[in-house]
């Protein structure tokens, strides 16, 4: 459905193809922004973790992550295979720096045990991602490179 809806408001479609808008297409608009607000589809996992019968997948989006933009950090977590609810946090710091961490609860997505959160990186470099899952702590190492924004501000400080 999303497809169709696309390719309605694609100038090739044309006006020809936009005939049954009004009503049906209201509720494809409708629907496309429902599905927009769950997330941002199906995640693709990067990382992956066990220890102690729990496993956490991350997915970083976009990847590779930059630095100054706000990324999505979708979580999945299971213990022995079953989704699992409970308060998850996440932990973001420099291992190579003294520059402090910052914790952020992640929030829970349905029933299916999976968590998201959205985080600007102060800075490029190594990450280290600290997913607290109330029994397991899982640590991912994780690289920032230099956002848009980072180049221009790096441009800015040079008087
Ligand atoms: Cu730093």
């Amino acid at each position: 459905m999303r497809r169709t809806w696309i390719e309605r408001r694609s100038p090739a479609g044309g006006r020809a193809g936009r005939r049954g808008v009004g009503l049906l297409g209201g509720l494809l608009l409708g629907l496309t922004f429902s599905l927009a607000l769950t997330g941002c589809g199906t995640p693709q996992y990067q990382f992956e973790k066990s220890q102690n019968q729990e496993k956490v997948a991350l997915a970083i989006t976009p990847y590779p992550q930059t630095s100054l933009t706000p990324i999505h950090y979708t979580l999945q977590v299971s213990r022995d295979g079953q989704p699992v609810q409970q308060a998850v946090e996440v932990e973001f710091k420099m291992p190579k720096m003294d520059m402090g961490s910052h914790v952020v609860q992640a929030q829970p997505q349905g029933k299916k045990g999976l968590y998201t959160l959205e985080q600007t990186l102060s800075m490029p470099g190594d990450w280290q991602i600290l997913v607290r899952t109330g029994g397991e702590e899982f640590a991912f190492d994780t690289v920032a490179t230099a956002g848009q924004a980072s180049a221009k501000a790096m441009d800015g400080m040079k008087e």
